[in-house]
């Protein structure tokens, strides 16, 4: 096997690469990130920076490191191509992909993880201000999905793999609105798609590990 994600099931960001590789059944080993010896050192020594996943591609000398979640799916469409496409090869379609996989990183996904870090005192930042951004973040999402199956529009994408972890989890941390209708039926769509689907169940044992708690009923 040449693809290796260095993961722990319970992240988001490693949720959203594991979509990507279950949407076109890419195989791969996975190195659980539990703390173990010897993936650890290997992960650190690969990656100092310390943030996961990472995908390696190959073996010894000609060992690929592939860093961040959204460039692991970048190279998986790249080189090893499936029938979900996850960026249109139209440049232009292409930036509207892009945009809202940012969307969901940088608006969703960061302020959650925040709260989550000041929960647990790795963060001293501005908890309500954080909030208010995932306030912001679902009206301004609720209003993009009135016209969208997915996030870019009719296809599948990039940025639907970004989107199903963030909502997971950020409804656990700062619930979604019910009058958010759009966001939650855009939520309930990725959370039953089969790859996601997969990857929430492989997460399932490792629950009562996310420190605010896994609130019962919203997955
Ligand atoms: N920008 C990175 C963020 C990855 C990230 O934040 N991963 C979390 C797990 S979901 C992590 O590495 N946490 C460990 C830490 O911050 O020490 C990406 O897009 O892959």
């Amino acid at each position: 096997m040449t693809l290796a994600l260095f993961a722990h099931p319970l992240s988001s960001y490693c949720q959203k690469a594991e979509m990507a590789l279950y949407e076109n059944d890419t195989p791969f080993e996975l190195k659980m990130l539990d703390g173990s010896e010897p993936v650890w050192s290997d992960f650190t020594a690969l990656w100092p920076i310390g943030k996961f996943p990472i995908m390696t591609d190959g073996a010894g000398e000609q060992r690929r490191v592939v860093t961040e979640a959204t460039i692991i799916i970048e190279y998986l469409d790249v080189h090893y191509p499936g029938a979900t496409r996850f960026v249109p090869d139209d440049r232009e379609a292409a930036i509207a992909v892009r945009q809202l996989d940012r969307f969901f990183d940088n608006y969703i996904n960061t302020p959650q993880q925040r709260i989550v870090a000041i929960a647990i005192g790795r963060d001293q930042g501005d908890e309500a201000m954080f909030r208010g951004q995932l306030e912001t973040a679902y009206q301004v999402l609720d209003r993009w999905m009135a016209s969208r199956e997915w996030a870019a529009g009719s296809q599948f994408s990039l940025a639907d793999c970004a989107a199903a972890p963030a909502l997971l989890y950020a409804d656990w941390t700062h619930a979604i609105p019910k009058e958010h209708a759009n966001v939650w039926a855009y939520r309930d769509r990725l959370l039953a798609r089969p790859s996601y689907a997969r990857a929430l169940d492989e997460a399932r044992p490792y629950r009562h590990m996310f420190p605010l708690g896994a609130p019962e009923g919203r997955d």
